[in-house]
């Protein structure tokens, strides 16, 4: 009877054993990786999204992103034009795990223009708004408000979801600006320079450089000085106008600082280049 007895229990602690690691397993299904566009918890660290034409076939500015932590917040930030109105979309991917919240704020992120969570688990939630504002704005996705009844915050597996910033009524009205940055080597390409769009010092756009020195953005219509920077280089400036519905060809060439004969090397030449220079200036 004894022996019987053990082996029931041996039996019973099996498959304790068994269920245990089935929970724990089942948790660890849970969690998810992070999206690529972490870390992006704060303003500071926030992404752009650019403007996505709903006409498009190819869906290039569609974001993917999901709540792998209880911390996870993803802030994004965009450019707007006053009076123009803008939509941001949150689509949760399959499952129902995911409850998107969708915060709207001024440049100074303090200011809260708008907020949005009318819609449940697993249901696409968008906000509207026409823009009082210049310039850059963020938002703030987050997995639904923690003060609002059937809010159940969870975070990991099946919280995916998508993300797409369009102007609703003004269909395809903005521009796509396109080039590459020359020279491009280790201090230039992979996000080491920024592009930048401006009009009477207000920011209107922003790329950054990808592996190959090529950048692709989008950018209301108008008038603009564009404007490259890399640690080390001149300031690029030129005067640019870019048009609705094309992509605008916009390549940026930048010197070195001390580089007088744009070579990207910095040699006795230069040195003798600025002394003749110099040396005119002086006659
Ligand atoms: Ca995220
Ligand atoms: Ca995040
Ligand atoms: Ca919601």
């Amino acid at each position: 009877m004894i022996i019987i007895k053990n082996n029931n229990f041996i039996n019973y602690y099996n498959i304790f054993i068994f269920i245990i690691f089935a929970i724990i397993m089942n948790d660890t299904r849970l969690y998810a990786n992070q999206d690529s566009f972490e870390p992006d918890n704060s303003p500071d660290s926030a992404k752009i999204i650019y403007l996505q034409n709903p006409l498009e076939t190819k869906k290039l500015f569609i974001q993917e992103h999901n709540f792998y932590d209880n911390e996870d917040r993803d802030w994004i930030k965009f450019f707007v034009k006053k009076g123009n109105t803008y939509t941001i979309i949150a689509t949760p991917d399959q499952g129902m795990l995911c409850d998107p919240m969708i915060e709207i704020f001024t440049s100074k992120t303090d200011i809260r223009i708008d907020s949005k969570d009318d819609h449940g688990p697993g249901e696409e939630e968008y906000i509207q708004w026409t823009s009082q504002y210049e310039g850059l704005n963020y938002a703030k996705i987050s997995q639904c408000d923690p003060y609002s009844s059937g809010c159940h915050f969870t975070f990991g597996k099946k919280t995916s979801y998508k993300l797409t910033f369009i102007k609703p009524d003004a269909g395809v009205a903005f521009g796509y600006i396109s080039g590459y940055v020359q020279p491009c080597n280790q201090y230039t390409k992979n996000g080491m320079t920024t592009i930048k769009t401006i009009y009477n010092n207000v920011q209107y756009g922003e790329a950054i450089t990808l592996p190959d020195c090529g950048f692709l953005m989008t950018n209301e219509a108008g008038n603009y000085l564009l404007h490259g920077y890399a640690q080390g280089y001149r300031p690029f400036q030129k005067n640019i106008t870019v048009s609705e519905r094309r992509v605008n060809d916009e390549d940026i060439t930048l010197s070195r600082f001390g580089d007088v004969n744009a070579n990207d090397k910095i040699d006795t030449v230069d040195v003798i280049m600025t002394l003749e220079y110099i040396s005119e200036m002086n006659q």
